[in-house]
């Protein structure tokens, strides 16, 4: 990346933020944004990947219940040993397919407003390295923590829908089960699929078309979102309806839907609005909360607390 190119995109980024924006807007077509989309895009890839190995793989258990365990990276005795071949063959594969610094050229990881939080023990958020440590952070740090935990949530809450839904009735058997949740699972990852491409076109969008979360760096694009673009909204709402109505335990899915909602926005929220929340603009936008020093998304930061009236917490927030 040449310096020049830095130059351009900080100065879009500090010229977006006097007007009534705070925080990162990347040029449209600029090599930032560019690179920022295909992580996007990568992230949304991923994710699913990672749902159909689990679901691939349940499909195989014994039981409708949680069996193969992202989190632990094995799956459970019960699964036919080869179906839990081919779980971690899939699931190695959803790693070796995610390379976030495709479009980035080895350098860019500050231009796209440093995504991710390396360090998951202290409060706050504090920035990668550089996109090679960001990789490990989404494959084996914070954020892969978070999202075994989601998908296993999700899965445990399907199992329960389609248990409820059957009931005591006479076919509550368990291959009835297994069949009831791979059918539900498979239409849940339809709709975050369908759910998480909105999210995207809407954060690209510089036309006001689809949500403009190009030229916005309000939470336009989050899904459930108080601040979400109708536009986006109808995006989303296409989705639900196309996808969950095939869902067998449809009248139970909600918390289903939610936990898959609450994921894409943990995804793509942190890649893609880096914003002020105390609207001054600050530049630069990568946050490192316990360096006496706020920046990016921080409120304020330890002895750095000039718009706190009681102080700073550990976290990089207001008391
Ligand atoms: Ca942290
Ligand atoms: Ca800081």
């Amino acid at each position: 990346m040449s310096i020049p190119r830095m130059g351009l995109a900080f100065a879009m980024a500090i010229a977006m933020s006097t007007t009534a924006t705070h925080g990162l807007v990347l040029g449209k077509q600029s090599p930032a944004q560019k690179h920022r989309a295909d992580i996007g895009k990568q992230l949304r890839k991923y994710t699913l990947c990672l749902a159909k190995a689990a679901l691939t793989c349940e499909r195989k258990g014994v039981t409708s219940g949680y069996e193969c365990d992202l989190a632990a990276g094995v799956a459970a005795g019960s699964v036919q040993p080869k179906a839990a071949g081919k779980f971690y063959e899939k699931a190695n594969k959803c790693h070796a397919n995610f390379f976030p610094d495709k479009k980035g050229e080895g350098s860019s990881y500050d231009l796209i407003g440093c995504p991710g939080d390396c360090d998951d023990t202290a409060p706050g958020i504090q920035r990668c390295t550089d996109i090679a440590a960001y990789e490990t952070y989404v494959e084996d740090g914070g954020l892969a923590q978070s999202l075994h935990g989601a998908l296993g949530a999700i899965a445990t809450e399907v199992d329960a829908n389609c248990a409820s839904f059957h009931g005591t009735s006479t076919d509550s058997s368990e291959d009835v089960m297994l069949d009831c949740v791979g059918n539900d699972w498979k239409h849940l990852v339809k709709y975050a699929k369908g759910a998480a491409k909105c999210v995207n076109i809407c954060q690209n969008d510089y036309k006001d078309k689809k949500g403009n979360g190009g030229l916005t760096d309000d939470r336009v694009c989050e899904v459930d979102g108080l601040m979400a673009a109708p536009d986006f909204n109808v995006c989303l709402a296409k989705k639900a309806e196309k996808h969950l109505s095939k869902i067998e335990a449809a009248g139970n899915v909600v918390t289903a839907k939610e936990l898959y909602d609450d994921l894409l926005n943990g995804l793509l929220v942190d890649l893609y609005d880096k914003s002020d929340p105390t609207s001054v603009s600050i530049v630069p936008v990568c946050s490192t909360c316990g360096d006496d020093n706020r920046q990016g998304v921080e409120e304020c930061d330890g002895t750095d607390s000039l718009f706190c009236g009681l102080g700073c917490a550990a976290d990089c927030t207001c008391l």
